[in-house]
């Protein structure tokens, strides 16, 4: 058995770690999206594969048996890529997918269906704005200069598309002490965010509940049909039972 393990989120470096406990025969991938991803103990590979024909040429050429998509849930293009290539080779994919959040009382949050969708339900007087994104869609919102927008990113920009924006450079996971503070730093009245599910990024939405910002939340794209655990333990099992069967 011979595992590719698609990761970049906290779930996939959580499997990761159980995988090279059991010292199984891994490989773990990353997109190159960052400057200095998290080391992981597995062996790793970074950089797309270039395309659907070029995973499946990683799959024959690596031996590779079993896929696991732990990749976050907008990371829509690897996953459909994914799910063609393992067609295509006949290697089992099984996707390690977190659940969507979903409000509780006392939240104040707003669904849209894309980014186009927050932009256009920003209000039109300014407003101070938390753009919980990322760095790769923000050109959409130069639509609205008005706002003054607070970035989170994970490696400096070299420039922000934002006339009146501020960037802060972290990466996650992070806390509700901390995102709470930041909110109230920034006088912040609205959050941008996907819905990424999973507790590496849930802290600002606590903290807003606190705080009473509107969550303008962004729906995930639809992906195909897949196999889907939701725990690093089910995947384990998914694994196991693979092995029994000596695929
Ligand atoms: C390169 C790997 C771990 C994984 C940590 C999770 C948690 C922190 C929350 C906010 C939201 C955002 C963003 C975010 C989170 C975790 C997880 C998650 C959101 C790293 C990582 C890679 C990336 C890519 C990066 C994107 C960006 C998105 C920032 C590593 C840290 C906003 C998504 O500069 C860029 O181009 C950044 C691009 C894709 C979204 C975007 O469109 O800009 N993640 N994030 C992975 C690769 O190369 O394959 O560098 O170590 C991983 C994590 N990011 O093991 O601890 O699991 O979700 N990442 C979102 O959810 O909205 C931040 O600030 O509140
Ligand atoms: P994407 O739009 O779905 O993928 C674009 C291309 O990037 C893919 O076609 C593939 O290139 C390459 N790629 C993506 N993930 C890869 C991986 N794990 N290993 C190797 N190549 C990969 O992806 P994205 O949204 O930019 O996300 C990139 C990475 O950041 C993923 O690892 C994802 O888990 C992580 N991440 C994304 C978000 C987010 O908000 N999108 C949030 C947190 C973490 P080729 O076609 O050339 O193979």
């Amino acid at each position: 058995m011979r595992i590719l393990l698609l990761g970049g989120t906290t779930e996939a470096s959580s499997l990761a770690e159980a995988l090279a406990a059991r010292d199984m025969d891994a490989v773990f991938s990353y997109a190159g999206r960052t400057a200095q991803p998290a080391a992981q103990r597995l062996p790793m590979r970074v950089g797309g594969f270039g395309g659907v024909a070029g995973l499946a040429a990683y799959i024959q050429a690596h031996s590779i048996t079993h896929i696991v998509d732990a990749t976050h849930p907008f990371a829509a293009q690897m996953s459909r890529n994914a799910i063609e290539a393992s067609l295509a080779c006949g290697v089992q994919l099984l996707a390690l997918e977190r659940k969507p959040w979903r409000a509780a009382q006392g939240d104040d949050w707003l669904h849209v269906p894309d980014i186009a969708g927050a932009v256009a339900a920003l209000p039109d007087a300014p407003a101070r704005v938390f753009l919980a994104i990322g760095k790769q869609t923000l050109a959409p919102f130069v639509a609205k200069p008005q706002h003054f927008y607070l970035l989170r990113l994970v490696d400096r920009p070299d420039a922000l598309p934002l006339p009146n924006a501020t960037a802060i450079i972290a990466r996650g996971p992070f806390d509700v002490a901390g995102d709470t503070a930041l909110l109230q730093a920034h006088a912040i009245t609205h959050i941008v965010a996907k819905n990424a599910g999973g507790s590496g990024a849930e802290a600002k939405l606590t903290a807003a509940r606190a705080l009473g910002v509107q969550v303008i939340l962004i729906d995930r794209p639809v992906l195909p049909p897949r196999q889907v655990a939701g725990s690093v333990a089910e995947v384990m099992a998914w694994l196991g039972h693979s092995a029994e069967r000596g695929v």
